[in-house]
């Protein structure tokens, strides 16, 4: 078999190229929805190549989660739920700005350069958020898959971590689970029911859905759940706009209460982003204070909790916690010296976290954003059934560590999955949402964005903690920091917007706040900052 280069460029002339520069980001590819259909269209040719290469079903997401409703994006879905593998995003990159007279000998070369049969069967899985955009975008992407081969599964919409995990479950032949969306629900919601002791009745919870999604997914898992959750869901999608004033991203950056939600003192609440892979608890403190618990304190909790089963039941396994520079310098200092694990600094992007954490039997990832989870590897979960089959009182701690697994999205962050294994955490510990950040204080932090002219001048080494370009702003940086009481600050491009951020945290509000402005200037003026200057 080979491509048919004459439909394929008839069909790709509908999809000429803007005259816009795409790059495989943090998260794919993001940008305004209305310059993407080209973009989706090559992404089809690329997944179909790719299932052929691997030999098994590739996820293609149409997202842009927590970026404005106008945007759109695209990421692939590898066959083990993971994120695309590295190799394969730079002929994401190039494909995406390949002109439709050039595709042809473009597609060629991939085969002959990765040597992937033609001939092997092979399908695309697609699925999209509920941005309006997404209808058009993803019959593009099937337009592409379709130039390579007939075979294609749309499943509409779907939050991104429910396509990762039917991907998983398809190409392990459904050990991984039933690859359906009712699959994922029964697979979550029976571990979680198997998990929870003592008055299920009472957990109460107010879900801000961003207006994407997660909202209605969150509805659909309720049914399974029955009594034992009563969840009230917020920016459901149903009048407000998706991520506007709420949702994770606004929730965690500004550090307040999301619109469109009442919420009485104490009363639990979580955030959802708008593909529904974050996920950030909040409750409002006795004082009326806004308490955040990030994807740091998640990632504390699950960390000290697998411990605690570990050692009850005597089995030694090497646990770790990936986190990046976004993480609270107390979390870190609480993990290393309270919890006693080890931890690791990675660059953004999940994708990071995910491949450091498969150095560990069990690795726990989390940006402080609430992008996470828990990875098991193959030793570790066989050594745990082992210890389950004991006769003895440590099989017990077992048996429940495999149906906490089984309560873990593996493949990638997912707010529904990392909501019920905190749920289940916070039940067995008998923790409210105060014993739970009680653990360990933060340190004031503030995160700030600047709108530079081109991004890109910002370099960064050391897990992005320090810039190389532009000349001299690390030495500014380093002074700023020098001079504040567990001062920490760094700045770096983001990977899904148009603008450099930059974190502070220090002792106080008011030293943090201070130092994020200080930094967030120099950046203007080092790396050419437009519109007005950053103040407080
Ligand atoms: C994406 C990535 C995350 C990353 C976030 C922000 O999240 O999946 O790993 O933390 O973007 O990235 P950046 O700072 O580079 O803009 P999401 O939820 O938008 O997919």
């Amino acid at each position: 078999m080979s491509i048919n280069i004459e439909t394929l460029q008839s069909v790709a002339s509908q999809y000429p190229l803007p005259a816009v520069k795409f790059t495989y980001g943090t998260a794919g590819f993001r940008t305004k929805a209305d310059l993407l259909e080209p973009v989706m269209f090559r992404m089809g040719l690329l997944a179909a190549l790719r299932s052929k290469a691997t030999q098994a079903s590739i996820g293609v997401m149409i997202t842009a989660s927590h970026n404005p409703v106008e945007d759109n994006g695209v990421k692939l879905i590898d066959p083990m739920g993971e994120m695309l593998k590295d190799s394969w995003e730079s002929y994401a990159t190039s494909l995406a700005n390949c002109r439709a007279e050039d595709l042809g000998s473009a597609l060629e070369a991939i085969v002959k350069e990765t040597g992937l049969d033609l001939n092997a069967k092979s399908c695309v899985c697609l699925a999209r958020d509920t941005r309006p955009s997404g209808l058009k975008l993803a019959e593009a992407v099937i337009e592409g898959a379709k130039c390579i081969q007939k075979d294609y599964q749309d499943y509409g919409i779907l939050s991104t971590p429910q396509l990762h995990y039917i991907v998983r479950c398809i190409n392990t032949n459904g050990q991984y689970g039933e690859p359906t969306e009712e699959g994922y629900y029964r697979k979550l919601s029976n571990a979680f029911l198997k998990l929870q002791i003592g008055d299920q009745a009472k957990l109460g919870v107010k879900v801000d859905g961003a207006n994407g999604v997660g909202a209605d997914k969150i509805k659909q898992l309720q049914k399974y759940l029955g009594n034992s959750v009563n969840i009230s869901v917020f920016n459901d999608g149903t009048s407000g706009k998706l991520n506007d004033k709420c949702g994770a991203d606004y929730v965690k950056i500004n550090q307040c209460l999301p619109e469109g939600i009442r919420v009485q003192p104490h009363e639990k609440c979580v955030s959802f982003d708008g593909d529904a892979d974050r996920i950030l608890y909040f409750y409002i403190g006795k004082d009326n204070e806004f308490k955040l618990l990030d994807g740091d304190k998640m990632s504390t909790l699950i960390a000290s909790f697998i411990k605690d089963l570990l050692s009850k039941a005597n089995l030694k396994l090497n646990l770790g916690v990936i986190q990046t520079a976004y993480a609270n310098g107390r979390s870190t200092e609480y993990l290393q010296k309270s919890v006693d694990v080890p931890v690791s600094c990675v660059k953004t992007g999940v994708k990071h976290l995910h491949h450091k954490a498969l150095e560990y039997d069990i690795g726990v990832y989390f940006e402080a954003n609430g992008h996470g989870t828990v990875i098991f590897s193959d030793v570790a979960v066989e050594k745990i059934k082992s210890y389950a089959l004991l006769s003895h009182i440590r099989s017990k701690e077992m048996s429940e560590l495999l149906d906490f697994i089984n309560l873990v999205n593996e493949t990638v962050g997912d707010a529904i999955s990392d909501f019920l294994v905190i749920e289940t955490i916070l039940n067995r510990k008998g923790y409210n949402l105060n014993d739970w950040n009680s653990m360990y204080s933060d340190l004031p932090n503030r995160q700030l964005k600047v709108k530079v002219k081109d991004r890109t001048v910002i370099k960064t080494i050391k897990a992005e903690t320090e810039t190389t370009s532009p000349e001299g702003l690390q030495e500014e940086i380093n002074k700023l920091v020098s001079a504040v009481k567990a001062g920490r600050s760094f700045v770096r491009p983001s990977g899904t917007e148009d603008v450099v951020r930059v974190y502070a945290e220090a002792e106080t509000r008011s030293l943090t706040d201070e130092l994020a402005y200080a930094v967030a200037n120099k950046v203007y003026d080092f790396a050419g900052g437009v519109g007005p200057r950053p103040q407080a």
